[in-house]
């Protein structure tokens, strides 16, 4: 998990009904994170995620309360008063019956939709990758992650990202379906045979990141981990060239051919 942020405070936060964003009280500064071509900055879904999330926590709290305290009201208002009384229940109108189950469904299932389209606006954000990305390749199988960089390096169960770049995963399965999940990213996607799923994310600052698989795949799934390491873009350009010059003798290409600086695609 990082260790480089105070983000399981602000999740605590969250976690309390304070209603606190925890992206808002706790954000740590972004080291990288350039703006586009358009000079615009790149939407992070991941900041979405969080604040839907507090949303969710602070909305089924405050609904909660309201529902305990008016069944506790009513459970003391109509208690019985004597050893043989059974309560009084109280006539109302057909109007007020309708306007008792109306209104409290209403208001319940208005939140519900709120939240729900809150998700849907950001999912269908989620789905729009940045075209200023960086592409790596990623084959699943029992038990590991094994990912393949633009310029052929590969890697088994560690990414090693640039900071301020967004990353997109093509992933698929050699075997059965795994699920490739990244917390501090807020990414999870199935990966599975025969068909390609994607995942992006935005890291901005250099640090690691636990990767698990969160889809039960065998008995060894709980030791199917790799972590992201996110890379000052420089270190990072400097790695990759130098994996790619290992590889370049094996795969009889000549060691100066260059290693594509940054495994950067153009926009697309
Ligand atoms: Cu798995």
């Amino acid at each position: 998990m990082r260790t480089d942020d105070c983000r399981p405070r602000g999740r605590a936060a969250a976690a309390l009904g304070l209603g606190v964003p925890w992206v808002l009280a706790a954000a740590p500064a972004a080291a990288y994170e350039p703006p586009t071509a358009q000079g615009t900055r790149i939407p992070d879904p991941a900041q979405g995620w969080d604040v839907l999330w507090a949303n969710v926590v602070v909305s089924i709290t405050v609904i909660g309360l309201i529902f305990a305290v008016v069944m506790a009201w009513f459970l003391w208002r109509y208690r019985a008063r004597g050893p043989g009384e059974v309560g009084r229940m109280p006539k109302l109108s057909p109007a007020a019956v309708i306007g008792w189950a109306v209104i409290p469904t209403f208001l319940f299932m208005a939140e519900d939709f709120y939240l729900a389209a809150k998700g849907w606006a950001l999912w269908n954000q989620y789905r729009d990758v940045p075209a200023d990305r960086m592409e790596v390749k990623l084959e699943s199988g029992m038990y590991s992650w094994d990912y393949t960089y633009e310029n052929g390096v590969r890697t088994q169960n560690e990414l090693r990202v640039p900071a301020g770049k967004p990353v997109l995963l093509r992933m698929t399965s050699r075997d059965t379906l795994h699920s490739h999940f990244i917390p501090d990213f807020r990414v999870k996607e199935d990966s599975m045979p025969g068909r390609v799923t994607y995942l992006w994310f935005h890291p901005k600052q250099p640090g690691e990141h636990i990767v698990s698989c969160a889809e039960y795949c065998g008995v060894m799934h709980s030791y199917m981990a790799g972590k992201v390491i996110v890379m000052a873009p420089a270190d990072f350009d400097r790695w990759l060239a130098t994996e790619h010059a290992k590889l370049a003798p094996a795969a009889g290409q000549t060691a100066e051919q260059p290693a594509a600086p940054g495994a950067t695609k153009p926009a697309t």
